[in-house]
């Protein structure tokens, strides 16, 4: 497959990027924890070089415990990582903590402590900002490309954070990154098959034992359905997802399906491993 056109994100933009880099004392470069290597671009991981950072493994919530437990042994010795739900206060003071280790000294009682939050569409940058501020500060939402520019925000007396628009590469060759990342919801409607990742998601929950128990039961469907076409029309009927014709919607069906599992109603699931 050749290259694919997925994000609009221009050179005049990566360029502000690299300024902006130029400014802070610290990124905090934060990671989907259900996708760990494919939310991570390599493209800003090579413009961020050996700058300073932290890796925020968000979204813990909704990924399996153990394997995050995996991950964190896996990615310690590079940066500093952590294990992070933006929605547990415990994490954001945990947070705070480990930045204010980190702050280097050159900056106390003289400058602000500049940071920097990157990340890919939709992995919780803006959410883990406004836990920091606590406030509303920077918009948040369920879809990609919500923050525009960057927006620099007072943290709190002395820190200066700066939020950024997701940054995804804009070309992506590898037609499996696509359907995941179009899964979690970093890539825009439109720009990848729905069905194909809905499908390919139901083939993830049915690898396994426990995860298609937790499907047949959340969607009521019959033990002795295994295949993933007949889970997918299952669910269709189940929801009443229903083309004119009276007939099962299987594009409707993908998206619910899409939808249920971004907001966590499918249960925890890790979708990439470590090698171990
Ligand atoms: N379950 C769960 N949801 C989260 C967490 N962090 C963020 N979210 C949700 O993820 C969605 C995206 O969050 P944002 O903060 O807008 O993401 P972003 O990275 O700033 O996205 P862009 O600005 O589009 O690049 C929102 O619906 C958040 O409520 C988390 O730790 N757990
Ligand atoms: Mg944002």
């Amino acid at each position: 497959m050749g290259k694919r056109q997925i994000s609009g994100f221009s050179i005049k933009e990566e360029n502000r990027l690299r300024e902006n880099l130029a400014l802070v004392d610290l990124v905090i470069e934060v990671l989907d924890a259900r996708l760990p290597v494919t939310s991570r671009n390599p493209r800003l991981r090579k413009m961020l070089g050996s700058k300073r950072r932290i890796i925020v493994l968000n979204k813990t919530d909704l990924a399996e415990q153990e394997i995050t437990g995996y991950w964190l042994n896996f990615l310690a010795g590079e940066w500093p990582v952590l294990a992070f739900n933006a929605k547990r206060k415990a994490d954001i003071i945990r947070m705070e903590r480990l930045l204010e280790s980190l702050r280097p000294r050159s900056t106390r009682f003289k400058r602000p402590f500049r940071l920097m939050v990157v990340g890919i569409p939709n992995v919780g940058k803006s959410t883990i900002i406004n836990r920091l501020v606590q406030k509303s500060a920077a918009r948040t939402g369920n879809t990609p490309g919500i923050t525009r520019g960057p927006q620099w925000i007072k943290l709190r007396a002395g820190w200066d954070l700066l939020d950024t628009p997701g940054f995804l590469s804009p070309f992506l060759r590898n037609e499996q990154s696509i359907l995941l990342l179009g899964a979690i919801g970093s890539l825009a409607p439109g720009s990848f098959d729905v069905e194909r990742a809905a499908g390919w998601l139901v083939e993830q929950f049915l690898a396994r034992e426990k995860t298609t128990r937790i499907l047949l039961d959340l969607y009521s469907l019959e033990p002795e359905i295994k295949n993933c076409s007949e889970i997918i029309a299952g669910i269709g009927k189940a929801r009443g997802c229903f083309s004119k014709g009276g007939e099962v919607d299987i594009f409707k069906t993908s998206q619910l399906i899409l939808s249920d599992f971004r907001r966590g109603i499918l249960g925890p699931i890790t979708l990439e491993r470590p090698l171990q």
